[in-house]
């Protein structure tokens, strides 16, 4: 029974809908998309000591990440030998793809849209119908469905989604290729959920991929890596449905009254201790 939402926005300016708890009737949603057998990849990075994180996120995905789906998850580390070996339910599997590890935090993050690219052509774009990238320091506590699939799909950063956008972290020098001019942007969307079509999803990687190097070589970096190009792609390329910050949450953040339930969260973690520098 959906009584609807009167506290929240639940559609953008251009009519995509922004999922939050009583938007949706789970039982409708899942009547629709199940039957249709749907392969969904999940990419997850683990590179050094963030291997630690793997088996909270691969667990809690176990119990409320699109339950009763096809999963692949792509696990992409450095440490092979570390991630741990998780029961999945059937129909669900793990691949294991070694990538080099790093001595700078900023290069691990943003290198993750070469090696969704990368991986896509390879392999992913053959197998799934469906892309999910998700950050690994997370923990889902709450159902994530079949209602956050759609074609370009991005989340609300909890971090800013009671801002207006001249308060968003965008980069504001023109000299980098993520730069959002003054007075424009819709909302500042978080790097660690990209979704969408396979295809849709690799058009984005590509891109920031570009920009990120384009920027390289001007000896330039974004204020926020990979995620500010990201919105920088989102302005211009606008996603076809938006997840509130239900799904994406920082557990240091108390929970307030429009976030009804809390699905996914980033574990509250000690930066100098996890991170190589
Ligand atoms: C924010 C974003 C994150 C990314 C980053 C860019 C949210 C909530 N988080 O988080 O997605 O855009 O800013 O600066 O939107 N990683 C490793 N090993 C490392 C470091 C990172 O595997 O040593 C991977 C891991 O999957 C991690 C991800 O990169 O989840 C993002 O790094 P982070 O969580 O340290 O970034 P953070 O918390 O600043």
């Amino acid at each position: 029974n959906i009584s609807g939402r009167t506290n929240v926005v639940t559609v953008t300016p251009w009519l995509a809908p922004i999922v939050w708890e009583g938007t949706f009737n789970p039982l409708i949603v899942d009547s629709i998309y199940k039957p249709m057998h749907l392969s969904i990849a999940t990419t997850v990075f683990a590179v050094g000591k963030y291997v630690r994180f793997l088996r909270d996120f691969l667990e809690t995905a176990e119990k409320h990440f699109m339950v009763d789906f096809k999963v692949h998850y792509y696990i992409f580390t450095d440490r092979r030998e570390d991630v741990p070996a998780v029961v999945l339910a059937p129909g669900r599997n793990v691949t294991i793809i070694p990538v080099p590890g790093s001595n700078r935090w900023q290069e691990i993050s943003s290198r993750r849209m070469e090696m969704i690219q990368t991986a896509i052509e390879n392999q992913i774009g053959k197998e799934a119908d469906y892309i999910f990238c998700l950050d690994v320091d997370t923990k889902f506590h709450g159902r994530w469905g079949a209602e956050t699939l759609s074609r370009l799909v991005a989340t609300i950063h909890p971090g800013y989604y009671e801002q207006t956008h001249e308060h968003y972290p965008y980069e504001r020098r023109p000299a980098s290729r993520a730069y959002i001019p003054a007075g424009e942007g819709d909302y500042y969307y978080g790097g660690a959920t990209i979704a969408g079509y396979v295809r849709d999803v690799h058009k984005l990687t590509k891109y920031c991929r570009e920009q990120l190097e384009a920027d390289a070589a001007n000896s330039i970096e974004a204020a926020w890596q990979e995620e500010s190009h990201l919105n920088r792609y989102l302005l211009y390329n606008k996603p076809t449905k938006i997840l509130s910050p239900e799904y994406l949450w920082q557990d240091f953040k108390a929970k307030n009254n429009e976030v009804q339930i809390i699905r996914f969260s980033q574990v509250n973690k000690n930066y100098a201790e996890v991170r190589p520098n």
